[in-house]
């Protein structure tokens, strides 16, 4: 429930701050104690984080599978292909701008800099090698995003091809008449709960993990690593901010609205996306304000609202792409533009897949990481300001789908309210 929350991610920041503080007092700067021996404590403080994102990285695959195929038929019926059609579009289009947003504002602040990658020689893979998207011509990485065998991918983690995958078996489930598509709906169902139910678990440790991976890095990389944090909230923050402007542009040119009414008239689905840092959980009230308070139609409403809740995430997919450009900069890691295309297209792919409930972002930020080389122990980094990060994007997500109900209303409303109608002889 909300208290325990609460509760836990007091005790979260409160484990930064002492572990930040152990850090300094064991690390470089004040020289306090041997080197040799504060890394091997760090080593041992950092034990329970690395144990939580493996455990994280292993439920990645059926979360994303369940949440990607729940968020296209559940709830949704054939009648909706066409908004559905265009609503897809229009998700990774408004999703694209979000990621480039994020990359250039963390091309700007360059985040990751701040702190000396030489110290992280401990943890750094010798070897990044390229991802194994295709490589080379833009026709063969395309053909490569396409899966195969959608066990190996599962067996590599491979995000896009996975969420490729469930796209296609989502709308396949769609055509097929309600009874029979219910069994493997209910098992979609019946796995997202599972596998967030073990994130929960997990997050229950939150605090000592941050403990630990904070005060190690710190003693690995000095107390720069701090203000390297600090920036990386700013960075994502910024980004957050650009996207309100972005809907803004879109809800008044496109939606002919006013953007200052519509976004105040957000204001109730904001507080309660922001305290919840749930956009399912929010979704009631998203689907209620866009009916009643912004006026859209409600076939359109009772469409786009669902799908965005769970596969239009701009706020998560600009998080994604500045945190694994943030771990990369750590590192020391120079993407290649190859990379850099692939982190874009895999934070699109990752926000689908991302279910709108707390915390959701950190294990398919884990998968991205991982798909690229880039050392997931690099989420030690932000592991601690995320629960303020999860708050802020997820109410970037929820002001998304309502900025996506009203274009998607302007543009094909009008269209839907006439195929909408059930007893429509056409
Ligand atoms: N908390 C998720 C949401 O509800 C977003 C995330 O975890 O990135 O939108």
């Amino acid at each position: 429930g909300e208290p325990m929350h609460r509760q836990l991610w007091f005790r979260v920041l409160a484990g930064l701050v002492l572990g930040g503080f152990v850090g300094t007092l064991m690390g470089p700067d004040l020289g306090l104690m041997d080197q040799g021996i504060a890394l091997q404590i760090g080593e041992w403080l950092a034990l329970p984080g690395r144990l939580f994102l493996t455990l994280l990285k292993f439920i990645v695959i059926p979360l994303v599978i369940s949440s990607v195929m729940l968020g296209i038929c559940d709830g949704n019926d054939i009648r909706a292909i066409r908004t559905l059609g265009s609503g897809l579009v229009y998700f990774v289009i408004t999703t694209t701008i979000a990621i480039i947003i994020g990359f250039t504002i963390t091309g700007l602040i360059q985040p990751g800099s701040q702190i000396d990658s030489s110290q992280l020689g401990a943890v750094v893979r010798p070897d990044i090698v390229a991802p194994n998207v295709g490589g080379g011509s833009i026709p063969s990485t395309i053909v490569s995003a396409i899966p195969t065998n959608l066990v190996e991918h599962m067996v590599k983690s491979d995000m896009l091809q996975v969420v490729i995958a469930a796209v296609i078996f989502g709308l396949a489930l769609l055509k097929m008449p309600n009874i029979e598509g219910r069994p493997i709906v209910d098992l979609m169902r019946s796995t997202q709960q599972v596998c967030m139910t073990i994130v929960m678990w997990l997050m229950k440790f939150a605090p000592v993990v941050v403990f630990g991976l904070i005060a190690n890095t710190v003693i690995t990389m000095g107390f720069g690593a701090i203000s390297a944090v600090s920036l990386f909230f700013l960075t994502v923050i910024l980004g957050l901010l650009a996207m309100i402007a972005v809907y803004m542009f879109l809800v008044s040119v496109v939606g002919g609205r006013n953007p200052v009414t519509f976004i105040r008239d957000c204001r109730d689905v904001m507080v309660l996306a922001f305290s919840t840092s749930s956009s399912s959980a929010t979704m009631p009230v998203t689907l209620r304000t866009v009916e009643e308070v912004h006026k859209i139609r409600p076939t359109v409403g009772r469409l786009v609202i669902p799908l965005g809740t769970t596969i239009n995430m701009d706020g998560t997919a600009i998080y994604q792409a500045i945190a694994a450009l943030f771990i990369a900069q750590a590192y020391g890691i120079d993407l290649t533009t190859f990379q850099m295309v692939s982190i874009i297209v895999l934070s699109i792919a990752g926000s689908i897949g991302t279910p709108g409930i707390p915390s959701a972002g950190i294990p398919i930020l884990a998968a991205i990481l991982e798909s690229q080389n880039i050392p997931v122990e690099g989420i030690a980094l932000i592991l601690g300001v995320d629960r303020l990060l999860d708050m802020s994007r997820t109410v970037i997500n929820v002001v998304g789908d309502m900025t996506a109900a009203a274009v998607l209303d302007r543009l094909f409303g009008h269209k839907m309210e006439g195929d909408a109608a059930p007893d429509n002889p056409a």
